[in-house]
């Protein structure tokens, strides 16, 4: 009955974060609403979400693993005169006591290389946070349909 057993729990969390509203915790972190866009597989994808620290000192997003993809980095996303360039935060992006960091397009994200298979709307892409102080979180990236809310910053300067 054990196969049962975690089928029921799975079931439990698929209706606690319906799209859009997920948000996980540990300790005094929390991290709400991790999402992605469809992409192709062997394809590049990026992971947004909101991290908040409500501890007392500063947290410092380190790194990522998912099993989702190659490899992962943490990135910027910066535009100047018209062209967007990432750059990779090799030391981790730090949240300090008290505030939120989000993770945004045009911003800062998680980058997802080489994608095992394509991901499309409703798919969740399971990845575990890891911080400097050693806390390790898991959470889900739900691929969203498009980008709520958000233009893609390369709409405009696509050129075939
Ligand atoms: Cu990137």
């Amino acid at each position: 009955m054990r196969n049962l057993c975690i089928a029921a729990a799975a079931a439990t969390l698929a209706l606690a974060g319906s799209a859009h509203a997920a948000s996980y915790k540990l300790g005094t972190l929390e991290v709400a609403d991790p999402w992605s866009r469809p992409a192709a597989a062997n394809g590049n994808g990026a992971g947004f979400m909101t991290i908040t620290n409500r501890g007392k000192s500063t947290e410092v997003l380190k790194a990522v693993e998912t099993t989702a993809a190659k490899k992962t980095e943490i990135h910027l996303s910066s535009t100047a005169g018209g062209v967007m360039r990432m750059a990779r935060q090799d030391g981790g992006v730090a949240i300090p006591a008290g505030k939120s960091v989000s993770f945004a397009p045009g911003g800062y994200h998680v980058m997802l290389l080489g994608l095992g298979k394509a991901s499309k709307a409703g798919d969740k892409l399971p990845a575990t946070l890891v911080f400097a102080s050693g806390a390790r979180l898991k959470v889900e990236f739900t691929v969203g349909t498009a980008a709520p809310g958000a233009a893609d910053p390369m709409a405009g300067h696509m050129h075939h």
